[in-house]
């Protein structure tokens, strides 16, 4: 009885846990479920910083500020990622843990000009 109970609840907090991932959420508290933030600024066309570091395997918030005054549209194909920023404007990405590698984003509509890259390692 005692060993019954012992199984069904560690199947419950499994499956709170599979919910929590499915979610891109971390269910249980654990720095590696700690989403790191990460802030890159759009000033004259140009992110600063270009080519912005994090950890591999952590959830990341990417917060982008448009410091121009014309709109910006925050774009990784890599992502899947679209976002128009009003001048002056911030966004706010979620990113699922991420393999080290080096993943470009850019300014849709300065695109010739305006990329950058987030350096997972
Ligand atoms: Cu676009």
């Amino acid at each position: 009885m005692t060993f019954a109970r012992a199984i069904s609840v560690r199947d419950v907090s499994l499956s709170i846990f599979a919910a929590g991932l499915a979610l891109g959420v971390g269910a249980l508290p654990s720095s590696a479920d700690e989403p790191v933030k990460v802030s890159i600024t759009l000033k004259d066309h140009k992110f600063s910083p270009a080519e912005p570091t994090a950890p591999a395997g952590q959830p990341i918030v990417l917060e982008v500020s448009n410091q121009d005054g014309t709109p910006a549209e925050f774009e990784s194909k890599v992502f899947r990622v679209e976002k128009v920023i009003v001048g002056g404007g911030t966004v706010t990405i979620n990113l699922r843990p991420l393999k080290p590698g080096r993943y470009r984003f850019f300014d849709d509509y300065h695109e010739a000009t305006t990329e950058g890259f987030l350096v997972v390692q």
